[in-house]
């Protein structure tokens, strides 16, 4: 059996953009997004309508979330029974009574924004930073920043498993960018620099459908590496890559081995922000329908002080 690479070894000549928005920036190529790329994005709003992004918390159906975290739970704190005979439900002047729940939850257990300082290798996250900066939450390159600043620009779908002919794709099914191109044009949309891309491969309604199945055989389908596809996100500046998968790529490289390659050479590297685990099927019909694939995209993760990771309920507006 070959030995899988180090992340240092296979990254070794990969680009950075490490020092490029100086030695204390913390939100890496979300810095394209420049006031005339968010106007770029809201030209194109014509209709009015939105899209919104964030998978149910909580769904009946389950949760899907990566192997080893488990999905958020949320208890009543307070409800109309605290209330009743006996209850313990707090007395206030006038008879008030009021629900009150709380959620516990990993940070990535949802539809989230990762921090750039989620993933890393060699003993330093995005910009050069320190990994012991992660020691005890976030010191550098925590979600914080991205939440303080917002994302807002033109994005593009594309519907990779409509392209390919599919309802969803399956288990380890990989495309570069490449395919990004050739399912961009056959859509009729051009792929521009600082474009925010959003990637369907609805792979996830495998864990609705049979859930066992879906982490019984656990390897997503998604973007893979090679360093061609590194460099043209490089060159494309591309700020943010949205996916309806849970970790945004192919799990494994199928020719190195290694996990989440594109975590490191895009997240830590280039500091390209991941928004992941994203409900994107009312998105898909309607462009199908209407044959838009670019629109207006808007999404703010939470102000969590030092977090990895944060849910997002990111809108679309066309
Ligand atoms: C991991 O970091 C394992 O995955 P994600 O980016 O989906 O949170």
């Amino acid at each position: 059996m070959t030995e899988v690479p180090d992340l240092t070894e296979l990254l070794a000549d990969s680009p950075t953009n490490w020092g490029k928005w100086g030695p204390e920036d913390e939100v890496g190529s979300l810095n394209y997004l420049t006031a005339e790329q968010v106007l770029r994005g809201v030209s194109l709003v014509k209709r009015g309508e939105l899209f919104t992004l964030q998978r149910l918390i909580g769904d009946p159906k389950g949760d899907p979330v990566w192997p080893g975290r488990s999905p958020a739970t949320k208890e009543m704190v307070w409800d109309e029974s605290d209330w009743d005979e006996g209850g313990e439900g707090p007395q206030f002047p006038g008879g008030l009574h009021y629900a009150d729940d709380k959620l516990e939850a990993f940070l990535q257990g949802s539809t989230q924004y990762d921090a750039l300082g989620h993933v890393w290798y060699g003993g330093q996250i995005w910009n050069g930073y320190d990994a012991r900066t992660t020691v005890g939450g976030l010191e550098k390159a925590s979600v914080e920043p991205i939440a303080q600043r917002g994302v807002a620009g033109r994005a593009v779908l594309l519907d990779l498993a409509r392209w390919r002919g599919v309802e969803a794709l399956g288990p380890r099914e990989a495309f570069n960018h490449e395919d990004l191109q050739a399912c961009a044009a056959a859509q009729g949309v051009e792929l521009r620099p600082r474009d925010i891309l959003i990637l369907r491969t609805n792979h996830l309604e495998l864990f609705f459908r049979d859930e066992e199945a879906f982490y019984g055989d656990f390897g997503e389908p998604g973007l893979v590496y090679s360093p061609e596809l590194v460099q043209w996100f490089a060159d494309m500046e591309i700020p943010n890559l949205v996916t309806d998968t849970i970790a945004n790529e192919v799990t494994y490289d199928p020719e190195s081995g290694a996990a989440l390659v594109l975590h490191n050479a895009l997240m830590r590297n280039l500091g390209v922000a991941f928004t992941e685990i994203c409900d994107v099927e009312k998105l898909a019909a309607d462009c199908a329908a209407d044959g838009v694939y670019e629109f207006f995209y808007v999404a703010a993760p939470l102000k969590i002080h030092g977090a990895s990771g944060s849910p997002v309920n990111p809108v679309v507006i066309k």
